[in-house]
């Protein structure tokens, strides 16, 4: 688990390393968007785009696809483009519109069988996933809008746990206003006959096995909520079910925990049919970009890629500490006030890690952030 941290940390460097030129030479052209007269165009920009909406439609973006975005509009759903000077306007993000999205646009009138338009607002969001974007840290990447919840899915044996993952979904999901529920798929791999697997094998399921008694304890102690389920077997999926009604849900996590799996369980596969399956599945087995499902009863959920890694936009010692309040009330105890719980003497958390009143898990988490952070801020 650390060395595949560290590896991520070793990945990251190079990256921000090689992109660190790029981003001056972006940033210095940035500067230009300050400047008094593109201040007053951007606001020409914004009231022009307020005043004579009623000629527009709204809608709801279900997808981001190679051919544009798809949006649904009272059950149509219409191939649309971004209004060029909405594009000028964004300096923070990297993607402008994001699924979830509620949008006004242009309905356009042409000869095509499809459904067209041009969006030329977005509605101001209630929540917000995103996540730092790979290449520059420095910009934001928007995973999903305007959501009530985050299922951060994991899986156990195959991906085995990732806990520092999952902390890293907890806080981007609390700083974005959304509840964070984690779901451990593929429970059925627990409980197979250690005795059939390869010498090798049965050792990791044994690991493993006990990994998952500790995670269940350390989330349940935060009061995150934990649905340990199977997509395979259909154990647990009616409790997943019953959080998901009435609500917008993302599914979020790393690739191959069966995220696309629980969805297809829950929605029916008949939606894979679809339009949507035309324009965001092609196929492939892996999910390629994010999109909006209908579930039955009412409510939403969004699947997204799985990712190797998560970067939390924006965040600072103080966030961390804030994140992780069983570490930090804890730490008021230690002899030093600017204790860092690593080697300090009469270090309250690591008394308090050894009397197992501190996960060793959140632990661990907390330290790899407060190392990303202090790397970050050394190379700017
Ligand atoms: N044993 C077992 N396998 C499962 C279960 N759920 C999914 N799988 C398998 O795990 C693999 C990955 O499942 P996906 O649903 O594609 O995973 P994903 O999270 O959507 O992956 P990405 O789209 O790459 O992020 C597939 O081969 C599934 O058949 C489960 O409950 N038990
Ligand atoms: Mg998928
Ligand atoms: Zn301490």
């Amino acid at each position: 688990m650390k060395d595949h941290d560290q590896w991520d940390e070793a990945f990251y460097y190079q990256e921000r390393k090689e992109h660190r030129k790029d981003r001056k030479i972006a940033s210095f052209k940035d500067r230009s968007q300050f400047k008094k007269t593109d201040q007053d165009q951007k606001r020409k920009h914004q009231t022009s785009s307020e005043e004579g909406t009623e000629h527009l439609q709204e809608g709801r973006v279900l997808s981001i696809a190679p051919e544009g975005i798809i949006v649904d509009s009272s059950g149509n759903f219409y191939l649309c483009t971004l209004k060029g000077s909405l594009k000028q306007q964004n300096m923070r993000t990297k993607n402008l519109v994001a699924v979830g999205d509620f949008v006004l646009f242009q309905k356009e009138t042409s000869q095509q069988k499809e459904l067209t338009g041009t969006i030329i607002r977005i509605k101001e969001r209630r929540s917000l996933l995103s996540r730092a974007d790979n290449l520059s840290r420095r910009k934001e990447q928007l995973i999903a809008v305007n959501i009530d919840q985050v299922l951060i899915t994991c899986s156990v044996f195959k991906p085995p746990l990732k806990p520092s993952l999952i902390d890293r979904y907890i806080i981007a999901a609390q700083k974005g206003h959304m509840q964070p529920v984690i779901v451990v798929n593929k429970i059925d791999l627990l409980m197979q006959d250690p005795d059939l697997l390869s010498v090798s094998e049965k050792a990791v399921l044994l690991k493993e096995k006990e990994l998952y008694a500790l995670f269940l304890d350390t989330y349940q102690s935060i009061h995150i909520p934990v649905l340990p389920v199977s997509a395979a077997t259909g154990e647990g999926i009616q409790p997943l079910i019953d959080i998901m009604q009435n609500k917008a849900s993302v599914f979020s996590g790393q690739s191959g925990a069966g995220k696309s799996s629980l969805i297809n369980t829950i929605t029916g596969s008949a939606l894979r049919t679809g339009f949507l399956a035309q324009h965001t599945m092609k196929g492939s087995h892996t999910t390629t970009a994010a999109s909006l499902l209908p579930i039955e009863g009412g409510g939403f959920c969004i699947d997204t890629p799985g990712i190797r890694s998560f970067g939390i936009w924006d965040l600072d010692r103080e966030e961390i500490e804030a994140y992780f309040p069983e570490i930090f009330e804890t730490g008021r105890q230690c002899r030093y006030v600017d204790c860092r719980h690593f080697q300090e003497p009469d270090c309250a958390v690591h008394k308090a890690l050894e009397e197992g009143t501190i996960s060793p898990l959140r632990f661990d988490s907390y330290c790899a952030l407060m190392t990303d952070i202090a790397t970050e801020h050394k190379h700017r």
